[in-house]
């Protein structure tokens, strides 16, 4: 099979798996976990903050990080297409009882830096404070497409003229990162905190890191406990966590070129649309019209071909290049591709 369903399939090297063996280990959860303790400082450390905590999840990571910027009825800011607020199950609202606002995004993946201006609550007894705006980099739903410094630093200026605080879900922030060509920290400069994810295109099987000021990470900690994400020797997952950040970083260009390809290949065949622009990084998401066939169907007829990729609209199909899959296979989903569709090669465009 060819897994092109996530970078989350992703499975741990053999140096993954020694370090899950051989890592120091204690109770985290009295903070005497030394392997833990080591990724956190080194997660800190990446992102340009003070301090890191280690979380079960992605979803784990944004909630604690909303919880520790917000008290009950404030309002936090989120993109339309952001993960927050489309697939963490209302986590926030539920159990922080905060408001999720929307703001449009664009195609960038940017928030719509116009209707963010006038989203900024002004002080009125109707009104819930705006407390915290969120950012998604690189932008999963908008096609792995990446923020620039510029979008962040942007941004940045209106929530501190707001008085809010900037939160990124930086999930994939390596990948926005490798695209730009910067490094992490100076992305999460703008945001006072950010989450990243060690299981996605790093490798690693389990795990995510919010970083943040030591007060903000303290206040996190405890959240953390409270949703249940004490973990005591939790070193047995921080390790491989650690060997990821060793070896992984610097080879996500790879699963850039790859997407590209990838991309570029299905755009060229007729009814299918990949908007190449927003292409940036590990994520191609292509939208298949006039084959008088849904997304749904499309995908389950390469299943049968031994391709996995995920329907995310009625029209529109998801692949994720990722370190489980190198140019030939990605030469034979597009060859199943076309073989489902029935089309012929066509030199694809660069
Ligand atoms: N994304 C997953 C699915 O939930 C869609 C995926 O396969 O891409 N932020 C962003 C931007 C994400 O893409 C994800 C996971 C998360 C947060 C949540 O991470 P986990 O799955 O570790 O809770």
């Amino acid at each position: 099979m060819i897994e092109l369903r996530s970078d989350t399939f992703t499975l741990p090297t053999p140096a993954m798996l020694e370090a899950a063996q051989t890592s120091p280990l204690g109770d985290d959860v009295w903070g005497e976990d030394p392997t833990v303790r080591r990724l956190e400082h080194k997660a800190a450390e990446l992102m340009g903050k003070e301090a890191g905590l280690f979380v079960s999840s992605g979803t784990q990571g944004n909630l604690v990080s909303i919880l520790s910027h917000t008290v009950r009825g404030d309002e936090v800011i989120v993109g339309d297409k952001s993960h927050i607020v489309n697939a963490e199950v209302a986590a926030s609202a539920v159990v922080g009882g905060v408001q999720l606002r929307t703001v449009p995004n664009t195609r960038r993946g940017m928030l719509d830096l116009e209707v963010l201006q006038s989203s900024i609550r002004q002080d009125d007894i109707h009104y819930p404070p705006t407390r915290l705006i969120c950012l998604e980099n690189s932008h999963n739903a908008c096609g792995g497409a990446v923020l620039t410094l510029e979008d962040m630093a942007s941004v940045r200026d209106i929530a501190d003229a707001a008085g809010a605080a900037v939160h990124l879900d930086g999930a994939r922030i390596f990948n926005a990162a490798v695209a730009l060509r910067v490094s992490a920290s100076s992305i999460a400069e703008y945001a006072d905190s950010v989450t990243f994810c060690l299981s996605k295109g790093l490798s690693a099987p389990i795990g995510s890191v919010v970083c943040g000021s030591g007060p903000y990470v303290d206040r996190a900690r405890k959240y953390r406990k409270m949703l249940g994400g004490g973990m005591r020797q939790a070193g047995i997952i921080a390790g491989p966590g650690l060997v990821a950040l060793d070896t992984m970083i610097d080879r996500l260009a790879r699963d850039h070129e790859n997407a590209r390809f990838l991309g570029q290949e299905l755009n060229a065949m007729p009814g299918v649309h990949v908007d190449l622009l927003t292409l940036q990084t590990n994520i191609v998401i292509a939208t298949f019209d006039g084959h008088g066939r849904t997304a749904g169907e499309i995908v389950t007829g390469l299943e049968r071909r031994g391709v996995r990729c995920a329907a995310v609209g009625p029209q529109t199909i998801r692949f994720v290049t990722h370190r489980g899959v190198d140019r030939p296979d990605i030469e034979a989903a597009v060859e199943a591709v076309r073989s489902e569709l029935g089309v012929g090669a066509v030199a694809a465009a660069t």
